[in-house]
């Protein structure tokens, strides 16, 4: 029954206003040097939201000099790491005291459950900030021993201006994993927000200044990826690039910071995350977990559990329960309480869900439930389950990105640990049994960059997170992604008496 679609005819208003649909560049808000707009669309219905600002070459060469400016001038760079850390711990107050407008901008601009924003995303980004305010002060190098008479330290310094690419499935979320790590250890910033997704960013960037971020050290450009994405990727004053998004476009600014002034890169790309059910599973709760490792934010997750490997034993039960369960998925107005799935972001996800959804169907796999459009206004897809999928599927190779399960079946460790691993991605991996040795069997086995065992999708601030292959390079959260963001000088000094 997908009758609460029918809600979205009347879609609820937020209530929250919408103030900075400018460029932020050295602190202010300003227009685009060209002058030029473009629209963001709420996907619930396909109709404006508001116009903000669209930047191009020229607003990231002004705000790269801002930021280099503040980076080489200070006082960010040059400030001591407590008076940092306490502007992150005033901008997670900030984020907390305004979590119900974040919330609902996030929910009219990417179309995700408000629940979901504002209880799920928001406290985590919270969290975050303070977790990397927490080691803004505690970043510090070396000694080491040297063969001859030297004493040896390393610095752990900023590595200077970053440049910042971030997605739409989770605008905030992105924009906290990117600025938190790179703020904290000292560097300046120009980030460039997803095209369908400009309005969280910028009100978050607003707070920050508000903690008392000094002009120019954080720069946010909205604008498309060729006009402002590539020319952030291929400048020649940026430092460092941080990108997430698909593996296409990664290739593509890993190949510009190649070719312009060999920026290291760190890229968190596209995955086919294999979730596998062991014979001994508890089949209710199984299909809990793999449904919520697919479904989860529309089925617009990096590392959604997109292949539900079953063993043969429990097979048929978990496809008609997993189906029952997609067919019970609460769909509809994402402001709505209750509501699990809201539409996809946009027409062109909207129509790559369905194109991977008739190609299900006519490589032959079996379409338990689900499979169409929902309603006749916005970007909405029924719950979908294909069962008696097969390697060779597309829906079995690809990222659909989408309300899509794909459910396989495996006869035994070693043969699922082989499939698992033959696909070009290597992001995450579910792991449901309640036998240790299948559990560390298969967490070892697993070419991935995360192996969620009997649970999914945790992202605590503290765990890393990336990808083996071409699901990336480099690890965000926890202690690693600091080092993303810090360049290693070693600092040698002859010593005058060597016997001491
Ligand atoms: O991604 P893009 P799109 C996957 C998912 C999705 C597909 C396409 O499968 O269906 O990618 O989505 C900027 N130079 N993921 O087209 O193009 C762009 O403006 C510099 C997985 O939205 O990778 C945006 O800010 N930048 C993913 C960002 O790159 C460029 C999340 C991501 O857009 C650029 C999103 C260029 N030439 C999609 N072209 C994940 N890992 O979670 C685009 N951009």
């Amino acid at each position: 029954n997908y009758g609460t679609a029918a809600a979205i005819e009347e879609p609820i208003k937020p209530s929250v206003s919408i103030e900075h649909t400018k460029l932020l560049i050295n602190g202010q808000f300003v227009d685009s040097v060209s002058g030029k707009t473009f629209p963001t669309f709420d996907p619930r219905t396909g109709e404006v939201i508001t116009h903000v600002a669209e930047g191009g070459k020229e607003d990231v060469d002004l705000a790269v000099a801002v930021a280099r400016k503040a980076f080489d001038e200070g006082p960010w760079p040059k400030m001591t790491a407590y008076e940092r850390s306490l502007v992150l711990l005033r901008f997670a107050d900030l984020l907390e005291k305004h979590t119900e407008e974040l919330a609902k901008l996030e929910t009219w601009d990417n179309g995700k459950p408000y629940e979901q924003a504002l209880n799920v995303e928001l406290p985590i980004c919270v969290r975050l900030i303070r977790y990397y305010a927490g080691w803004a002060d505690k970043i510090h190098g070396l000694t080491a021993q040297a063969d001859g008479p030297h004493h040896v330290q390393t610095l752990h310094e900023p590595i200077g201006v970053c440049g910042q690419i971030i997605p739409w499935n989770f605008p905030l979320l992105m924009f906290v994993w990117k600025v938190g790590p790179a703020l904290a250890t000292g560097n300046t910033i120009v980030l460039k927000t997803a095209e369908q997704t400009p309005l969280s960013a910028n009100f978050a960037a607003k707070l920050l200044l508000q903690a008392g971020l000094p002009d120019g050290v954080l720069n946010v450009i909205s604008g498309f990826g060729p006009t402002a994405g590539a020319p952030l990727a291929s400048h020649m004053d940026v430092d460092k690039l941080a990108f997430t998004g698909s593996t296409e476009t990664g290739k593509i600014v890993q190949s510009l910071a190649a070719q312009s002034n060999l920026k290291p890169v760190t890229l968190e790309l596209g995955g086919k995350s294999p979730f596998i059910i062991a014979a001994d599973a508890d089949v209710d709760q199984a299909v809990e977990l793999a449904h919520f490792a697919l479904f989860f934010n529309q089925g617009q997750c990096c590392c959604a559990g997109s292949r539900t490997f079953v063993h043969e034993s429990i097979y048929d039960e978990f496809v008609s329960k997993a189906t029952a369960r997609a067919i019970k998925r609460t769909v509809g107005d994402p402001f709505k309480a209750g509501i699990e799935q809201g539409p996809q972001i946009d027409p062109e996800q909207f129509d790559k869900v369905l194109s991977y959804i008739k190609s299900g169907n006519e490589s032959g796999a079996t379409l338990e439930t689900g499979g169409n459009r929902i309603g006749s206004t916005g970007y909405f897809v029924e719950p979908t389950v294909f069962s008696n999928v097969t390697d060779d599927m597309k829906i079995a190779k690809d990222e659909i990105f989408g309300p899509v399960q794909s459910i396989l079946k495996f006869k035994d460790l070693d043969e699922v640990i082989r499939r698992a691993n033959a696909t070009r991605y290597g992001l995450a991996a579910g792991v449901f049994t309640k036998n240790i040795d299948t559990a560390n069997t298969l967490t070892r086995a697993l070419r991935v960059g995360t192996v969620w065992v009997n649970c999914f999708d945790v992202f605590d601030a503290a765990i890393p997170f990336g990808g083996y292959k071409m699901s990336g390079i480099g690890r965000e959260k926890g202690i690693y992604s600091l080092h993303n963001y810090l360049q290693v000088k070693a600092v040698v000094e002859p010593l005058k008496n060597p016997a001491w």
